[in-house]
């Protein structure tokens, strides 16, 4: 492909309305062509000053001759069918997580892409974007801290208007850690025990806190905590322990202010401020690769193992007890 790339984006809530955002104004090699959204005046909003086309279905914004390429921001319960369409006409796109919210619709897009022999699906798993958790990666790459032997990360969220399930919150929130855990160890998770907590007994399915612990195939361990309202905003970050250290993502951006007898820093209220520059990379990044076919980033592979560890999760919930997560052969794709 050649010249600038045409994006349709589905799904123009907070997350699309980003991409949209940062397409149009962050990214050189690409346009913003084709909006899709149900609310018709949110997505005529968007598409207006940009000078996109505004479709009604997102099935013909993925087949129209006015797109290249797709950014799937949709419901995640919509993910999977949209990132399929993608594949059947030969479309690279950009799901955002979950790659689908059940696991045969995941299988069945690496089947596919496996199939295909393309990959034309990256996953909107953008923790490798973020300068923060590069830095630690690097920093483990160089062999500053020895071997990992161990993963710790948090993932604080601020409140939803309509609180999620525990199985919703490992889903929808958990994924990234867990794609996180894969990709800093450079192994797989190969049991997962959650438990968590709540303080309404009466809504045992909405756990406020869930502490994830995990065995990883070649014998390190790790843990998450993750909850569905922090109280006081928006926190993620990992930490690494090797053989010979520990790695931690610094704190914060936001500056240390001494005033009046107490020392206080701010927090950033949501992942759209926290993760601002990590979005940009990311779409940057995936528009390099789609223009030279040279795709790069978290794949449907990512997403299946993700989602599929966070499923296995969701069962350990139930059953009390640490649940083995089953891993089929990769796909050579994928290698
Ligand atoms: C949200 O959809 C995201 O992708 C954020 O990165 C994550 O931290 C949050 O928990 C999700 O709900």
């Amino acid at each position: 492909m050649t010249g600038q790339l045409r994006v349709g984006v589905i799904g123009t809530g907070g997350m699309g309305g980003r991409h949209a955002h940062n397409i149009r104004y962050q990214v050189a090699n690409a346009r913003l062509a084709a909006v899709m959204d149900v609310d018709a005046d949110r997505a005529a909003d968007i598409a207006g000053p940009a000078g996109a086309d505004v479709f009604t279905d997102s099935l013909e914004l993925i087949a129209s001759d006015l797109v290249d390429c797709v950014i799937i921001a949709s419901p995640d319960a919509t993910h999977g069918d949209l990132a399929f369409a993608c594949l059947e006409h030969g479309k690279h796109a950009l799901v955002e997580k979950p790659l689908a919210t059940d696991l045969d619709t995941a299988a069945a897009l690496v089947e596919r892409e496996a199939q295909l022999g393309r990959r034309l699906l990256q996953v909107g798993l953008m923790r490798r974007y973020d300068p923060q958790h590069v830095a630690v990666k690097e920093a483990i790459d160089r062999g500053e801290i020895g071997r990992p032997l161990m993963f710790r990360g948090w993932h604080r969220n601020p409140p939803e208007a309509t609180p999620p399930t525990s199985k919703e919150v490992l889903v929808n929130s958990a994924v990234h850690d867990l794609y996180s855990a894969r990709w800093l160890l450079e192994d797989e998770i190969s049991e997962i025990y959650v438990r968590g907590t709540t303080i309404n007994p009466e809504r045992s399915d909405q756990l406020d806190l869930q502490l994830i612990t995990m065995a990883m195939a070649g014998g390190a361990i790790a843990s998450i905590e993750v909850n569905k309202d922090s109280g006081f905003g928006y926190e993620v970050g990992v930490e690494i322990s090797g053989s010979h250290g520990m790695v931690t993502t610094a704190p914060h951006d936001t500056p240390v202010v001494r005033q009046d007898g107490h020392i206080r820093q701010s927090v950033e209220p949501d992942w759209l401020e926290r993760f601002a520059v990590a979005y940009v990379r990311e779409v940057q990044a995936w528009s390099t690769a789609v223009l030279e076919d040279r795709p790069e980033g978290p794949t449907a592979w990512d997403g299946y193992l993700t989602l599929a560890a966070a499923l296995t999760g969701a069962t350990s919930i139930q059953t009390g007890v640490p649940v083995k997560v089953d891993r089929p052969a990769r796909p050579t794709l994928y290698a």
